[in-house]
């Protein structure tokens, strides 16, 4: 039997890696586009990456954009792909507001172009598309917790264009047959995440503070609260959803929220620092209580780690998100293997062991710096 083909948008993200190395490992050919960018890109997918000048390569790098009509029509019609992920985005929320009308291009637009791409090709029966849609339809939430069945009010540019996208997706299963589903995702996150998120924000900041790197993290709103579950569980369902008889829209979540703030907490207790929250609103601050072992030796009792700045705050915010995901439990079994709590000491162990190749470097001599994002 022919091997299955698959092109991933998105490959060089968190989840286009995970799902790069899931495809891959079940056999699969897989083609994967990438941005050209003035510096390397590809960090996440260095490790799978394979010379093509070798023999019995699986995994293929094509340029493109999801601005650019002709050229991922060009790539489909060179790949021929069995199954399409669309996880290509401008995804960070807070970025959408100072970018809408590209956000908008890219995740709404960009969205209708591969969906048109696949018609105009003839694909719309061989190729089958998941969309990497989104927890932040719900928005303003109307249901606790959320379901295939929950209406939308999506708060932010980047929740509305992914409306359009999941719209579209379902436009084009119901008008032209194709095999095309959404994937309601909660928020998925690992080592991989990127680093101005705030599950990654946090424990990067917070392993750079116990080595002394940094002195203090910056938050916004610690009320906020989550759905948090880890990437590669995530990625497995979205390669299962392709393989049903009949193509169906899944919301994925653990069915547990917590907030910013216990994360921080779970974080820095990974560290061995014991935190104490005071103050309200902007005035909030997380104070060092105590500390055991040896993570955070250049902190002490007293020391304030964690403030809130009023700039991260967003125009409009999504307060609660609380998945229901009995659905893909019933329909295609899947349940999600890695807790919240394990999946912070996974990431929290991994931004630790870079701080302290940092923290090495540093008392050598050498010039290093850590780039501070937001
Ligand atoms: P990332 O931000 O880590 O990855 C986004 C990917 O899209 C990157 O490869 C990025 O390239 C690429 N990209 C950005 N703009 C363009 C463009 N104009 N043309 C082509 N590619 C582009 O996101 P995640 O991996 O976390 O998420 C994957 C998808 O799932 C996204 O669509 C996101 O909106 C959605 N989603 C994510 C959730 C989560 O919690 N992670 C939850 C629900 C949905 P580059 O590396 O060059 O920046
Ligand atoms: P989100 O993720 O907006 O849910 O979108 P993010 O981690 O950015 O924010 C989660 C919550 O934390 C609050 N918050 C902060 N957020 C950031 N980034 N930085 C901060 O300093 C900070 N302080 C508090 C936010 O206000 C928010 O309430 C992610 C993305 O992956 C989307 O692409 C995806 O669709 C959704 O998850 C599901």
């Amino acid at each position: 039997m022919s091997k299955k083909v698959a092109l991933i948008t998105g490959v060089t993200g968190q989840d286009g890696s995970y799902l790069a190395e899931f495809l891959l490992e079940k056999g699969y050919e897989v083609h994967g586009i990438k941005r050209r960018a003035s510096s390397l890109n590809t960090q996440r997918i260095d490790h799978i990456y394979q010379d093509t000048h070798e023999e019995n390569v699986n995994f293929f790098l094509h340029y493109g954009d999801l601005t650019d009509t002709s050229n991922l029509t060009r790539i489909l019609k060179e790949v021929q792909p069995d199954e399409v992920y669309n996880l290509g985005a401008q995804s960070h929320v807070a970025v959408s507001f100072e970018a809408p009308e590209y956000t908008a291009d890219v995740d709404a637009m960009g969205t209708l172009r591969l969906l048109e791409a696949i018609r105009f090709l003839g694909l719309e029966k061989k190729t089958r598309f998941y969309q990497a849609s989104t927890s932040e339809l719900y928005g303003l939430v109307q249901e606790i917790p959320q379901k295939e069945t929950t209406p939308f009010y999506p708060r932010s540019p980047y929740a509305v264009a992914k409306m359009y996208a999941y719209w579209i997706t379902v436009n084009y299963r119901e008008s032209y047959g194709m095999y095309a589903c959404n994937g309601i995702l909660f928020n998925h996150e690992s080592p991989r995440r990127g680093e101005t998120f705030v599950t990654r924000k946090i424990t990067r900041a917070l392993a750079n503070i116990s080595q002394g790197l940094e002195k203090c993290l910056y938050l916004g709103n610690m009320d906020a609260l989550r759905d948090w579950g880890h990437a590669k569980d995530y990625v497995r369902m979205q390669w299962m959803m392709l393989q049903q008889d009949v193509a169906d829209d899944f919301v994925i979540a653990t069915g547990k929220q917590i907030p910013v703030r216990e994360f921080v907490r779970m974080s820095a207790q990974e560290l061995g620092i014991t935190l104490r929250f005071e103050g309200t609103g902007v005035d909030e601050v997380a104070i060092v209580d105590s500390i055991t072992g040896d993570n955070a030796n250049a902190l002490k009792a007293g020391d304030v780690i964690v403030r809130v700045d009023p700039k991260y705050f967003r125009p409009a915010e999504v307060e609660t998100l609380l998945g229901d995901p009995t659905k893909a439990k019933e329909v295609l079994g899947w349940v999600p293997e890695i807790t919240v709590e394990e999946m912070c000491a996974e990431m929290v162990q991994s931004d630790l062991q870079n701080a302290k190749q940092h923290a090495l470097l540093k008392k050598h001599g050498f010039d290093v710096s850590v780039a501070i994002e937001s």
